[in-house]
């Protein structure tokens, strides 16, 4: 049963769920999915916030920061529709670009909704072949042209496709830098999810290629807007490129089930030269007889994914303007929160693992410095290291990058002035990870509810 309890604070309304509310998207494509993280506006489950009573002020005030990045929605009818549209896939994407200034926040906006809709051709699987490839060569040049419309995708996508002249015509509206940066991604995005869709992930250069075009060209598009607003230095395609594969191979971690199930089953992307040292098929990985490989083969992935680490921490440590800062930061700290909850851990084959919402909403609150960032890193990699069992076949590798990181956030010198996401171990915190059994002297307070 799904009963809520709604609290009144301030005069406002605020909703309790007593069970887990377990929004699923309608939407099939992963990386609708993935955008979709933490779209849900109620504060979470009334169970969750009780273990975490802690979780509840940074929860409110997410709360409060949607309410009012929703009142700030522009009044002309195309802006109008791009921040709905926003807000209503990515909730706290939409949030966090809030602080960006206007220029570049509508820049960013019509960028992040420019990708969606290229990814929306490339995931509706109804689409053949021949009509879908030269839509995505083409992308680049149909965001100039108000007339041009594809109906494809479901749901919010199927609006967005639908209502495309909108987001062209708020398109049209932005600086020519902006636009030739959007135009230039675009482009290569479009011809490399081309270049892929007759192509599968067999090796792991052929992993990070596809991650370049989907995830790391986000990284060089958004450097060369954050440069065409202003910002001195434009960083290195290298470092860029790094921050979007990070983020993007957690997701691909995290979604293994969700992906491996969906019916007709989604494009896999764990590469065959990982997954082919554990297993005959990559769907042998959820079998119950297969879980010690699994997990294995899951702390390879991890371990592959904790090499972009380093770029990440130089790409941010540059950024000087502060709001840039939180809009790079706050993903990235997802990001390893995520991989530090995936690691070791079967129930990736099992069910949806994420980072409860409380701590989402910490890390969005508590992630404003270099010094935050640094902090994060260090406690989500002590957590990692504590997770490391000596026998699984990478532990060397997978060993040698944490020290790595720890090294770096250590040698940075701004440890101490930290708020740590781990608490001391508490008796009565039940729904804990595998962190007792390890010697881990903490329990991470971001594991998700039992119900
Ligand atoms: C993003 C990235 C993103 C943000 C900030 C700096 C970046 C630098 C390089 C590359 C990407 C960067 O962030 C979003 C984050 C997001 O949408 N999170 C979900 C939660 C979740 O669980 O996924 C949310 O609902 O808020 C991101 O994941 N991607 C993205 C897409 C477009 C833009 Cl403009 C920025 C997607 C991807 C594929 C990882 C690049």
């Amino acid at each position: 049963m799904h009963t809520h309890i709604v609290l009144y604070i301030l005069g406002y309304p605020f909703t309790l769920f007593s069970k887990k509310s377990t929004i699923q998207s309608p939407i099939p494509s992963p990386f609708h999915r993935r955008l979709l993280g933490l779209e849900q506006c109620k504060m979470g489950s009334l169970g969750a916030i009780l273990r975490h009573p802690d979780d509840f002020y940074p929860l409110l005030k997410l709360k409060m920061a949607a309410r009012h990045a929703e009142k700030q929605i522009p009044p002309e009818p195309h802006w109008g529709f791009c921040y709905t549209l926003l807000h209503k896939v990515s909730r706290s994407f939409a949030i966090v670009i809030q602080q960006l200034g206007t220029e570049l926040r509508n820049a960013v906006c019509i960028f992040y909704l420019v990708l969606r809709a290229l990814d929306t051709v490339e995931d509706d699987t109804s689409i053949p072949t021949e009509v879908k490839v030269p839509i995505l060569m083409a992308f680049h040049r149909h965001i100039y042209d108000r007339d041009w419309h594809f109906s494809c995708g479901t749901k919010d996508y199927k609006v967005l496709m639908d209502q495309f002249h909108l987001v062209s015509t708020a398109f049209l509206e932005l600086g020519r830098g902006y636009q030739e940066a959007i135009e230039d991604i675009t482009m290569r995005m479009g011809a490399g999810m081309a270049k892929f869709i007759c192509k599968e992930v067999e090796t792991n250069d052929d992993y990070d290629e596809y991650c370049h075009y989907v995830a790391g060209l986000v990284g060089l598009g958004l450097s060369k807007l954050f440069h065409a607003s202003g910002l001195k230095d434009l960083a290195s395609d290298s470092l860029s490129n790094s921050m979007g594969l990070f983020l993007q191979k957690t997701n691909i971690i995290r979604d293994y089930l969700e992906d491996i199930n969906e019916i007709p089953m989604s494009r896999m992307f764990w590469p065959h030269q990982i997954w082919s040292k554990y297993v005959n098929k990559l769907e042998d990985l959820k079998y119950e007889e297969n879980s010690v490989k699994a997990v294995q083969c899951l702390n390879d992935m991890v371990t592959n994914a904790l090499i972009h680490v380093d770029d990440c921490l130089k790409y941010m440590s540059a950024l000087r303007d502060p709001a840039i800062f939180r809009f790079c930061a706050i993903p990235q700290v997802m990001a390893i929160g995520t991989l530090a909850l995936c690691y070791n851990n079967i129930e990736v084959f099992r069910g949806v693992v994420k980072m409860r919402r409380g701590l989402t909403a910490k890390v969005i609150d508590r992630t404003r410095t270099m010094s935050d960032v640094y902090g994060a890193f260090f406690d989500f990699s002590c957590m990692l290291k504590s997770k490391v069992n000596k026998n699984d076949p990478n532990a060397t590798k997978t060993l040698s990058s944490l020290e790595a990181v720890l090294k770096t956030c250590r040698d940075s010198g701004t440890l101490n002035k930290r708020k740590a996401y781990i608490i001391r171990s508490q008796p009565s915190c039940s729904d804990c990870c595998s962190f007792h059994h390890t010697g881990y002297p903490f329990c991470i307070s971001f594991c998700k509810p039992i119900n």
